[in-house]
C-alpha cells in the first residue's frame, strides 16, 4: 500500500477537521444502522485525536466499546474517470467503513494503515457519507491483548501495558484519487561501495498491462543521478552522499507507469542510501559502530492523547537535538507515518516497534506481579493471537520498510520469554519479520524477569534489547547494590557476543521535588540513576546503546505506583525539562 500523495497523476484530500462522534453503550449502531443516515444524537469529535480527552467527561475517557464517527465530503468533480480511495492511517483498534449505506471495508489493528477503492460508490462533485465504527476493546485474541472481566459494578476492561489505551482516529484520513493503471507498492533496498551508491527497486502495479515501468532517482538538489526501466533493476549512483545519523540526506525516486511518452501513473518514493549490519557484538549503520543515544518514547500530548500533533513532533524533535539524543524506539506500538518522514529528513535512528506489548502475566502497568492468567494457553494468549501478531508485523514492515531512518524491527515489548509456550509462540514470528524483510536486524525486548541465563526467545534475535530498572523496582533507593546486580547480569549477556541496547532504564522523578540526600522519585535521584547506569554501560564493550524510559511523562491506567500516569520522563508531559535532561545533555552532546 502507498501512502496518499499528490503527483502529476494523482490527488489527495485530506479529511481531517470536525467529524460527527458518538458513544454506542447499547451496541445499537449497527442493528439500527447508524451509517445510513446522519448519525443520531452526535457530537463534535476532532480528527485526527484520542477520543478520550477530548471530551472532558469520565465516562467518554474510561469508554470501551464502539464509537461511530461521521462527515459527509464532497469528491472533487476533477476526478472522474479516476479510482477514488478511501484512506485511513490508522484507527484504535479496529474499525468498519461505510460510504453511505454501504459497508467498504475492516481493519484489525489500532497502528497501521488500511483503505478501500470506493470508485463504484461515489460521483465526481457530489457529496458521500463516510461513517467508521471504532472500537477500543482488548481481548487475548489483540495486539495489544487484554480481557474485559465481569465485575459487580459490570464488564471492566483491563489490559497490562503501562500506558493509557488512548482510542479513535489517531492520524489523518484521506480521500485520494489515483488513475486506472496503478502503482500499488515499491521497495527499495540500498547499497554503497567505495563512493557509488545502489538502489535495487521493485515495483507492482494494478491494471497495468501493455504499460511500462520507468525510474528516474534524483538527489537533493533535483538532478537527476540515475534512470532504470522495468519493473525491477538496480540504479546505480556517482558519488553518493549516504544517509547518516544526524545526516538524513534523501534522494527521490521517482517511478511511472508509462506508455511511450504518455505517464499513466507517477508516485515519488524517498530514498536514503546507507546499509546496516550486525557484526559480532557491534550494530553497524554504514559500516561505522553505531551507539544509540535516545529515549523510548510514547506518542502521548495532553488533550489529544495519541492523536499525531505536527508541532509537538517538532518540537520533540528539536528537544532531541538540544539534548543530542540520536535515536529513539517507537515503545510501544507504530508510530504516525509522519514522525518516520520526519525522521528520514532528519537523520534520527529508528528501532521500530508492533504493537505486542502485555503478553506477560506476571506483570501489570510495568510492575511485577501475578496477573492471575497463564500467559500463553488455548484460552489466552493462543495460536490466533499469534496470527494476529504475525499480521501486525507483517503490516508493520510493508508500511515502514522504506524509511532509512529504520535500522531494527522490535517485534514484542517485555513479553514472558522464559518458558516453552513463549519459545514456541515467538520462533516462527523471528521467521516472519525475517521473510517480510531480510534486510534488517530483528529482535524483541527483554524483560528483567527472564534474566541473563533464563530468556529462552533472545537466541532468535540478531540484537539483545534488555529493559532494566535496577535502582527502581529493584534494589529500590540502593544504588550501590544496583550497580552491583546490574553489572553482574549485563557481563552474562555481553558473553553472547550480540549488541546490547539498554531499551530502557529510568525512575519516576515528580518535577521540582528536590533533595541533597538523593531518594527515589527526586530529580536528584533519576540523575544518580542515570550515572550509576552509566558506570555500568561504559564498562561493557557490548552495550551499544542507552535508551532513557522515557522522554516524557505519559498518561497510564491508574494505580498506587503512578500519580497521574508514568514519571519517568526526562522531560514533563508538557516538555519541561527535569534537571536530569542537563545531565544528559552533557553526556550526550560533545560541544555541551
Ligand atoms: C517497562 C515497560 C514500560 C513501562 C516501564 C515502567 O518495563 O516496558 O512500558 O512504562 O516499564 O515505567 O514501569
Amino acid at each position: 500500500m502507498l501512502r496518499p500523495q499528490d503527483t502529476a497523476t494523482r490527488e489527495t484530500k485530506r479529511l481531517d477537521g470536525i467529524w460527527a462522534f458518538r458513544l454506542d453503550t447499547d451496541s445499537r449502531g449497527r442493528a439500527d444502522s447508524w451509517y445510513a443516515a446522519p448519525l443520531p444524537d452526535a457530537g463534535e469529535m476532532a480528527v485526527p485525536a484520542s477520543f478520550n480527552d477530548v471530551s472532558a467527561d469520565a465516562a467518554v475517557r474510561d469508554y470501551v466499546g464502539d464509537v461511530w464517527y461521521q462527515r459527509t465530503v464532497r469528491v472533487p468533480r476533477g476526478w472522474a474517470g479516476q479510482r477514488v480511495v478511501l484512506h485511513f492511517e490508522s484507527a484504535t483498534h479496529r474499525a468498519t467503513v461505510w460510504v453511505d449505506d454501504h459497508e467498504v471495508t475492516s481493519h484489525e489493528g489500532g497502528y497501521t494503515p488500511f483503505e478501500a477503492d470506493v470508485t463504484e460508490l461515489v460521483t465526481p462533485g457530489s457529496e458521500v457519507r463516510v461513517t467508521a465504527c471504532v472500537n477500543n476493546s482488548l481481548s487475548f485474541q489483540t495486539i495489544p491483548p487484554g480481557v474485559i472481566e465481569q465485575t459487580p459494578a459490570g464488564p471492566a476492561q483491563r489490559y497490562w501495558h503501562d500506558f493509557f489505551n488512548y482510542a479513535g482516529l489517531h492520524r489523518s484520513v484521506w480521500l485520494t484519487a489515483r488513475p486506472q493503471a496503478h502503482l500499488t507498492d515499491i521497495t527499495v533496498v540500498t547499497d554503497y561501495a567505495g563512493t557509488t551508491g545502489s538502489v535495487r527497486y521493485t515495483v507492482e502495479a494494478d491494471a497495468a498491462d501493455g504499460l511500462e515501468v520507468r525510474t528516474v532517482l534524483r538527489d537533493a538538489t533535483g538532478t537527476e543521478v540515475a534512470t532504470g526501466s522495468g519493473a525491477a533493476g538496480t540504479l546505480t549512483v556517482p558519488d553518493v552522499t549516504l544517509w547518516q545519523p544526524g545526516r538524513g540526506y534523501l534522494y527521490a525516486l521517482e517511478v511511472r507507469l508509462v506508455r511511450g511518452d504518455e505517464v499513466h501513473d507517477s508516485y515519488v518514493q524517498t530514498v536514503g542510501i546507507r546499509t546496516v549490519e550486525v557484526r559480532g557484538a557491534e550494530f553497524l549503520i554504514n559500516g561505522e559502530p553505531f551507539y544509540f543515544k535516545g529515549f523510548g518514547k510514547h506518542e502521548d500530548i495532553p488533550v489529544t492523547g495519541k492523536g499525531h500533533d505536527n508541532a509537538w513532533m517538532v518540537h520533540d524533535f528539536r528537544l532531541f537535538g538540544w539534548i543530542g539524543a540520536n535515536s529513539f524506539r517507537t515503545s510501544h506500538y507504530p508510530y504516525s507515518e509522519d514522525v518516520l518522514d520526519h525522521c528520514d529528513r532528519h537523520g534520527i535512528v529508528v528501532i521500530d516497534e508492533t504493537a505486542a506489548v502485555g503478553l506477560n502475566m506476571g506483570l501489570g502497568g510495568g510492575i511485577f506481579g501475578s496477573q492471575g492468567y497463564t500467559t500463553f494457553s488455548p484460552e489466552t494468549v493462543n495460536d490466533t493471537t499469534q496470527q494476529v501478531h504475525a499480521q501486525a508485523i507483517r503490516e508493520l514492515v510493508a508500511r515502514d520498510k522504506n524509511h532509512p531512518c529504520v535500522v531494527l524491527w522490535s517485534i514484542a515489548n517485555e513479553p514472558e520469554s522464559d518458558t516453552q509456550g513463549a519459545e514456541d509462540y515467538f520462533r516462527p514470528l523471528f521467521d516472519v519479520a525475517r521473510e517480510a524483510d531480510p534486510t534488517r536486524p530483528v529482535g524483541f525486548v527483554n524483560v528483567m524477569l527472564a534474566p541473563y541465563g533464563k530468556c529462552r526467545v533472545s537466541q532468535f534475535g540478531d540484537v539483545l534489547m534488555l529493559n532494566r530498572y535496577y535502582g527502581w523496582y529493584v534494589n529500590t533507593g540502593d544504588l550501590a547494590n544496583a550497580e552491583i546486580a546490574w553489572r553482574t547480569e549485563l557481563e552474562g549477556w555481553a558473553s553472547e557476543n550480540k549488541p546490547i541496547i539498554i531499551t530502557e532504564y529510568g525512575a519516576d522523578t515528580l518535577t521540582g521535588l528536590h533533595a541533597v540526600a538523593p531518594q527515589p522519585w527526586d530529580e536528584e535521584y533519576q540523575i544518580a540513576y542515570l550515572e550509576m547506569n552509566h558506570r555500568v554501560f561504559d564498562s561493557i564493550p557490548a552495550v551499544v546503546g542507552e535508551h532513557v524510559w522515557n522522554f516524557a511523562d505519559f498518561q497510564t491506567t491508574p494505580g498506587i505506583m503512578r500519580v497521574d500516569g508514568n514519571k519517568k520522563g526526562v522531560f514533563t508531559r508538557e516538555r519541561d525539562p527535569k534537571s536530569a535532561a542537563f545531565y544528559l545533555r552533557k553526556r550526550w552532546r560533545e560541544d555541551a
